[in-house]
């Protein structure tokens, strides 16, 4: 039985331009770039809609987007803050499936089609708004999102409206949608490939749809196949787990030191459980290896601890926070609890369910 895939796409607006505005809302409305230094050779990593519109654009050189833009602010980028909001915006992602791939900070496909099939969500549509309404909600950033059938058509539709849209590409508008796109939107084809096509005065997929397969394998090798599919809109690629959790933590910053080891030890309940409370939230094939601790002391020196084999419990938590304590005995700025998965064992092999 052939049963159809329900794919998002989503991909965060103008994201670390939207971080910035987020946390300073006197940038907002105006042109802004983050980047490297215009003075050095930096280059716009992005900039928000308003600078877009004078012509500023990623990878641009900074100098260059200065004189498109000359009242742009520009600021350097804080990565670890972009990781953080990332690791936020996929732990919203997993409330609703497990299948994600990541692609980069910003941007991710989810397979929802269990959810969807087994009726726990209405349709993919829904679970897409879902998500942009949390995202804006919790983390107030606006996410683009693209609903198909899947990834080359979800990935395109997240785009179509952007910022802040949502696009749903129906099995009954797929045909349409695909015939009407430009050849450089299809995955892997660039500059090269595009000016190759153009030459052969295909320009837009409904055209490249009257190729002959035999002709595009000449032309184009093993990459002939995929431009014979795509342009068709059938794309079988499976949404890969690619990034497995290697291990989970919960930790926290107090706002004054833990003086001594008894109080780090009163802190440990309300951190196992939401340390709980994440693992449940993850699928049934991540074993746990052992448990851990991290303590990072007043002076900032940090140690880790952990133990092979011990279940994680109170008491494995309060005898590996009594050892780390015991390497600095100075008051404890953070406390982290944490657990290390096993390898993951071979993935089953793919049921016929998405053949
Ligand atoms: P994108 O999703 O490509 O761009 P964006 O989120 O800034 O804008 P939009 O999706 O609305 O078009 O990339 C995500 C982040 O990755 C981006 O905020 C900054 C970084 N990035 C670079 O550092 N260099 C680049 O050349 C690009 C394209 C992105
Ligand atoms: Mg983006």
């Amino acid at each position: 039985m052939k049963q159809q895939r329900h794919i998002i796409h989503c991909d965060a607006d103008c994201f670390y331009a939207s971080v910035e505005m987020r946390d300073d809302p006197s940038l907002r409305g105006r042109p802004l770039a983050i980047g490297g230094e215009a003075k050095g050779r930096g280059v716009v990593a992005t900039c928000n809609y308003e600078a877009r519109r004078f012509g500023v654009r990623s990878a641009m050189p900074m100098a260059y987007a200065r004189r498109l833009c000359p009242g742009i602010l520009t600021m350097r980028p804080n990565m670890e803050k972009y990781r953080d909001v990332s690791r936020q915006m996929q732990d919203i992602f997993y409330r609703y499936t497990d299948i994600i791939e990541p692609l980069s900070l910003d941007e991710a496909f989810l397979d929802v089609s269990h959810g969807v099939n087994e009726g726990l969500f209405e349709d993919a549509k829904s679970v897409a708004e879902a998500i942009r309404r949390i995202v804006s909600e919790e983390l107030q950033i606006t996410v683009s999102a693209g609903v198909a059938s899947n990834k080359f058509i979800a990935k395109v539709a997240s785009d179509w409206q952007k910022p802040d849209g949502l696009t749903v590409v129906s099995e009954a508008q797929k045909a349409d949608f695909v015939a009407a796109l430009a050849v450089n939107k299809i995955y892997g084809v660039g500059k090269v490939t595009e000016q190759k096509l153009l030459s052969m005065g295909i320009t837009h997929c409904h055209q490249l749809q009257n190729m002959d397969i035999e002709l595009l394998r000449t032309k184009f090798g093993s990459f002939g196949q995929r431009l014979y599919d795509l342009c068709r809109g059938r794309d079988n690629r499976p949404v890969e787990r690619s990034r497995r959790r290697k291990s989970l933590s919960v930790e926290h910053t107090f706002a004054s030191d833990l003086p001594d080891l008894e109080a780090c030890l009163e802190q440990i309940p309300e951190l196992l459980s939401s340390l709980q409370k994440r693992i449940s939230a993850l699928d049934e094939s991540y074993l746990i290896a052992k448990p851990f601790v991290k303590l990072k002391f007043h002076d900032f020196s940090s140690t880790t601890v952990e133990k092979q084999g011990a279940h994680y419990s109170l008491d494995a938590y309060q005898d590996l926070v009594a050892e780390a304590f015991e390497r600095a005995f100075q008051p404890v700025r953070l406390l982290g609890l944490g657990v290390r998965f096993k390898e993951a064992k071979a993935e089953p092999p793919q049921s016929d369910l998405f053949a």
